[in-house]
């Protein structure tokens, strides 16, 4: 290839880092190919679980799928077991977690995995499953440390997000944007993704922030921005579900959050 042809094939492959704002791509990633986990917290899920193991594509070096129910009043559980049974090709665990709510759950399908690179995926398949491999390519080519679902950004299927998650999930993305002083677009969706190793740290810092988050998903986006982790926005197509229906309460669960919210304030913003 002539050097001129090489400079110009150079240029056009110059991207600007969305946070940093410096070129990035220039040196060749060095790709991860570790096995991955994927934690799928699951309560009254029963319906989805099923495909929720068939749909979840294989990626890196392998991948673990752990199914992590807890106090579900239909049969997930079963569900859980006899999809495990039926799929032996799949490699997976199941546990029942030790007490309540969607992050007790992540936490402790994290702490059994065995994977380089951990993910959360929620059971109810609002995030397609199949969307995965591209947060794993986002980790495994260094473009970011973790890797956050977005969604928003494409047009919301019909009631896919109620009106008053809507306005929620606004007023939590600009309460974080300013508490951690870089853009977080979304701060509820189920898909997160980072290396187990990033992982290990902020939970050893959890205490920090307090330790009273239900989702599991506000404890990691504060302690991933603590430990200054690359943070990178991945947007999402968000479905609506086809079985079972949402497990959060708005309200209860909302206070809670505004609690996590003026308590790091406290410890961001007053206490350096
Ligand atoms: N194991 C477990 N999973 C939960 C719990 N609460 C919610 N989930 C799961 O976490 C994911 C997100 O919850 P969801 O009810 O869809 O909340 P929404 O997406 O905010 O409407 C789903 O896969 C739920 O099944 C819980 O207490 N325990
Ligand atoms: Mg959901």
């Amino acid at each position: 290839m002539q050097p001129l042809a090489g400079q110009a094939l150079a240029f056009l492959h110059i991207r600007h880092d969305p946070f940093s704002g410096l070129p990035t791509g220039f040196s060749p990633p060095q790709k991860k190919t570790g096995l991955v986990s994927v934690v799928i917290p699951a309560r009254n899920e029963a319906g989805n679980i099923e495909n929720a193991l068939l749909r979840t594509p294989e990626m890196g070096a392998g991948t673990e799928i752990i199914f992590v129910e807890g106090n579900s009043t239909d049969n997930t559980w079963e569900s859980i077991t006899e999809a495990i049974a039926r799929h032996p090709e799949r490699r997976c665990k199941a546990l029942r977690q030790p007490g309540k709510g969607k992050g007790d759950a992540v936490r402790a399908g994290f702490a059994v995995a065995e994977g380089d690179i951990l993910m959360i995926l929620d059971a109810d398949l609002t995030m397609p499953p199949e969307t995965l491999p591209q947060f794993f390519e986002a980790i495994a080519s260094n473009h970011g440390e973790f890797i956050n679902g977005v969604r928003l950004v494409y047009p919301q299927e019909k009631e896919a997000m109620r009106f008053f998650n809507l306005v929620g999930n606004k007023f939590f993305s600009l309460a974080f944007s300013w508490l951690l002083g870089r853009p977080i677009k979304d701060t509820l969706c189920g898909t997160k993704v980072l290396s187990r190793a990033n992982y290990l740290k902020i939970a050893a810092n959890r205490a920090y922030f307090g330790d009273f988050d239900p989702f599991g998903d506000f404890d990691l986006l504060f302690g991933a921005a603590r430990q200054n982790l690359k943070i990178v926005d991945l947007p999402v197509r968000y479905r609506e579900r086809t079985y079972g229906e949402t497990n959060i309460s708005r309200w209860r669960d909302g206070f809670i959050l505004l609690r996590m919210v003026l308590f790091a304030l406290n410890r961001i913003k007053f206490k350096p």
